[in-house]
């Protein structure tokens, strides 16, 4: 069965050198719905080839100057119209999201869409207030700090938030100068191809943005092995973070950056300032996106004195959260992402009860719409920290609520982890909030609210979530190289 509802965007060709293409030898992949199972289209399967003509693209767009080379006020005039389009394509972007991994379209219309130009548009505006810098040397030379482009970037990107992942790079990577081959996750990889058709259509010149579709061992290896990429920039799982960077060091040291997974305390003190917020951001935060969010705050740490009634608001708000079918306009919990993730949610449902945790609520796979992948939101209580659902990332709406005796005690249960992407607390004390805080061990902190989110903020881990840090400027770091430049000057003067 084909869809039913196509959309411009079910294009599965790879996008290189400005031009629509299949693969060199021909391969594709099915790609599927998770919203009801039914068959998209064919999609490119990238193998090293393809990946070695985009990159070949990339360079010879780099070389010759043809965006590096223009004034940043050009390049940013650019990027300007590519959010435009981004917004007016916005209804085809967000059902195409929809439908190719599941989220409900209120939210790829409104979250992802909105994003995904904001952060393009926002690259654009900052690229020609950006000074460099004038070292202060004695005054027989002059040090100019300058930053370049680093050349070409290789970008690879996951399924849950398959544009703004994508944007997150491709604004700071493009507004600085660089060519990119980006290759989307293999289960989301559509909107990438729209979003390199409107880049063009804006003015971005071809062979600067190249997107190669195909799977991770195969197009995905090829980059970040290739020995013509200068930078490769990473998000997904920590397991093939850490290959990103085995490969990097084999091949030729290009600069490897990764933003990986997450198993995020939020700590709910007794004195938390507002039981309702804390509770719908206990659920509302890990269940959005399927709970399919590197940062989704997945591990709750809640003060006995008023676990029952955190509990309480958490479980009246679940109903609002069953899953439905993603493409009607007020459904706020959609399909996950493919079988295979739902799978796997299942299975860490059922190691959490085969470890001792007691399901509170939801814990069944259910299908409001036949043949999709859904399953409910979860709630398991009487965790401990070394329980596998406590460990590990789940990559689904599951909650696992942890208790703890004093402040220490939950820094040091919060710590306890690989990872450390985000945190939260919660406490009206004012000295306990500064000290937690400093306390956890995480790229971001958020006190008494997890919602709080902005372009001009950096977003990254310590840890195993990964190296370097997407958004605000410090993400121009990663995709520029600083040059020193010494002048000789005459003393006398
Ligand atoms: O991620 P992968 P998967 C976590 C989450 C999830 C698990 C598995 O826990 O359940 O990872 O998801 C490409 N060389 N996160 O398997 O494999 C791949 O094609 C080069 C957290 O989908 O890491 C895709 O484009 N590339 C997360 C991208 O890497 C390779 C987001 C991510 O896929 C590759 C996604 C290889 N050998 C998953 N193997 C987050 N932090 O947001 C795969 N890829």
């Amino acid at each position: 069965m084909r869809h039913p509802t196509p959309t411009p965007c079910l294009d599965g060709r790879a996008f290189i050198d400005g031009q629509r293409v299949w693969a060199r030898d021909g391969q594709t992949y099915t790609k599927h719905s998770p919203v009801d199972g039914a068959v998209l289209g064919d999609v490119v399967r990238g193998q090293a080839a393809d990946i070695d003509a985009a990159v070949a693209a990339a360079r010879a767009a780099f070389e010759d100057g043809r965006w590096r080379a223009q004034p940043p006020a050009a390049r940013k005039r650019v990027l300007q119209r590519w959010a435009e389009l981004i917004v007016q394509h916005g209804d085809e972007l967000a059902l195409t999201e929809t439908l190719d991994m599941g989220k409900p379209v209120r939210w790829s219309r409104s979250v992802d869409v909105n994003s995904t130009a904001n952060c393009i548009r926002w690259y654009g505006e900052a690229i020609d207030k950006v000074y460099d810098e004038i070292a202060p040397t004695p005054r027989t030379a002059l040090a100019l700090v300058t930053r370049e482009p680093i050349g070409v970037v290789g970008v690879i990107v996951p399924w849950n938030y398959p544009m703004i992942m994508a944007a997150w790079k491709l604004g700071p990577a493009l507004a600085v100068g660089n060519s990119v081959v980006l290759k989307p996750s293999e289960k989301s990889p559509y909107t990438a191809l729209r979003l390199a058709e409107l880049a063009l259509q804006a003015g971005l010149p071809p062979g600067v943005l190249n997107v190669v579709p195909g799977y991770g061992p195969e197009a995905g290896a090829a980059l970040a092995l290739h020995m013509d990429v200068d930078a490769i920039a990473f998000t997904g799982s920590t397991r093939v973070g850490k290959q990103i960077h085995v490969m990097a060091g084999q091949s030729n040291l290009k600069r490897a950056w990764t933003e990986l997974g997450g198993k995020s305390p939020n700590i709910v003190f007794a004195d938390c300032p507002d039981l309702d917020r804390a509770a719908q951001a206990a659920v509302g935060s890990v269940m959005f996106n399927q709970g399919q969010s590197c940062n989704a705050p997945s591990r709750l740490f809640v003060e006995a004195s008023i676990k029952d009634a955190l509990l309480e608001r958490m479980l009246a708000l679940l109903p609002r959260y069953q899953p439905a079918d993603p493409r009607q306009p007020d459904t706020v919990m959609g399909a996950i992402v493919d079988r295979a993730q739902l799978d796997t949610i299942a299975r860490y449902i059922e190691i959490g009860q085969a470890e001792g945790a007691r399901l509170l609520a939801g814990g069944q796979v259910v299908q409001p719409v036949p043949g999709g992948c859904y399953v409910q939101p979860t709630v398991f209580d009487s965790v401990h920290n070394g329980m596998t659902i406590a460990r590990e990332e789940i990559f689904g709406p599951v909650v696992a609520v942890l208790a703890f005796t004093d402040a220490a005690d939950a820094i040091a249960q919060a710590n306890d982890s690989i990872y450390g992407l985000q945190a939260a607390v919660w406490t009206r004390d004012l000295d306990k909030a500064h000290g937690v805080a400093r306390a956890l061990r995480a790229g971001t902190v958020h006190v008494n609210q997890y919602d709080e989110d902005d372009i001009t903020v950096p977003f990254g881990g310590f840890r195993q979530s990964g190296m370097g840090r997407d958004k605000s400027l410090h993400a121009l770091d990663k995709y520029t190289e600083l040059k020193t430049t010494w002048i000789r000057l005459d003393a006398r003067w």
